[in-house]
């Protein structure tokens, strides 16, 4: 048996998300087309069998990332080092660009350059994913191909499309190659190392990822206030959520609420069918929006959304 950590690496909206998903073959991690979607390093389990012949049995924990960007805000510093400690665990990486745009690794000040930078310190293998093929012409890819191979010393160069799935069964195969002896880290059946609580506080985030523009997205946050499993007495079984999202100013507020309440109304039904289809159960969601002034530049604040942390105190008050 093999098993071991693939951190995925790369900037924002190469398709790290979208990959984690499909190589689980759950939703694991909310996917937009916005940039800086994922906040935390979000872990996904795949169980591989045997291949005779081929490569023996293993566990792969995937490792999906923030995307690599220089930080400005607190929350910015919080997602860079999430991407960090990422890259402190792991087995093989993942480097993963979009097909389709237009790499700068030259200008050495640039993010591409800066993300290389971060892959040139590792000791570990590291992959090159080229992802988005499905949109390319065919005859595009290998002069690209023999570009991106001369950055640096990839352990192997994989095209895949995330969205459809082509190029998977090689890069899983591959990676069983590089990866130790070993036992499983996590229960066989289990697909990820997400609390429920924090998974359904992300398919909310994603509804406002999807439904508001400018910069409430990236202004907004979601905390899970209560959990609460059918009661007894229920006519029809039914888990109620309690949800607040944090936004920073007034006026986002008043976006996030909408005419009459009509886009937080929007919000809700939506999230609530996604977050039904992840429990199997019925729910009943409550929304409210706080204004929390500047929370992305407080250290505190940012800290406090941080469902390992939240866990690590919980974990202290207990003693
Ligand atoms: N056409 C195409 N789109 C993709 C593919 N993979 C991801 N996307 C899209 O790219 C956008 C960013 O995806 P996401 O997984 O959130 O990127 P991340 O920021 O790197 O995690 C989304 O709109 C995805 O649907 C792919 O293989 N093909
Ligand atoms: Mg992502």
């Amino acid at each position: 048996m093999r098993s071991g950590f693939v951190s995925i690496l790369g900037r924002p909206n190469v398709g790290k998300s979208t990959l984690l998903n499909k190589l689980v073959g759950e939703k694991v991690a909310i996917v937009t087309s916005k940039p800086q979607t994922t906040r935390t390093r979000i872990h996904g389990i795949l169980e591989v069998a045997a291949k005779k012949g081929k490569h023996p049995a293993a566990q792969i924990v995937f490792v999906d990332t923030p995307g690599v960007h220089k930080p400005e805000s607190w929350l910015d510093k919080r997602m860079m080092q999430e991407v960090h400690d990422a890259l402190e665990s792991r087995d093989v990486v993942l480097f993963m660009v979009d097909a389709t745009r237009r790499l700068e690794f030259a200008d050495a000040k640039s993010e591409d350059a800066f993300a290389l930078g971060l892959i040139r310190k590792l000791d570990c293998p590291v992959f090159l994913v080229i992802n988005k093929i499905d949109l390319i012409a065919k005859d595009t890819l290998l002069p690209m191909i023999a570009e991106l191979s001369a950055l640096h010393s990839f352990a192997e160069v994989i095209p895949v499309s995330a969205r459809k799935g082509d190029g998977l069964d090689r890069l899983v195969a591959k990676l069983v190659e590089h990866l130790p002896e070993g036992e499983r880290y996590f229960p066989k059946d289990q697909f990820t190392d997400q609390p429920l609580r924090f998974m359904v506080a992300e398919l909310i985030r994603e509804r406002i990822l999807q439904e508001t523009g400018e910069e409430v997205p990236y202004a907004s946050a979601v905390v899970v206030e209560r959990f609460e499993e059918p009661q007894p007495e229920d006519k029809k079984p039914v888990t109620r959520i309690a949800a607040a999202i944090y936004c920073e100013r007034s006026g986002q507020k008043a976006i996030l609420i909408g005419k009459g309440g009509a886009k937080l109304k929007s919000i809700g039904t939506n999230a609530r069918k996604e977050i039904e289809s992840l429990l199997g159960k019925r729910v009943f969601l409550e929304l409210h929006v706080i204004v929390e002034e500047g929370w992305r530049e407080r250290r505190g604040f940012v800290e406090s959304l941080d469902w390992r942390r939240q866990i690590e105190e919980l974990g202290k008050w207990e003693e």
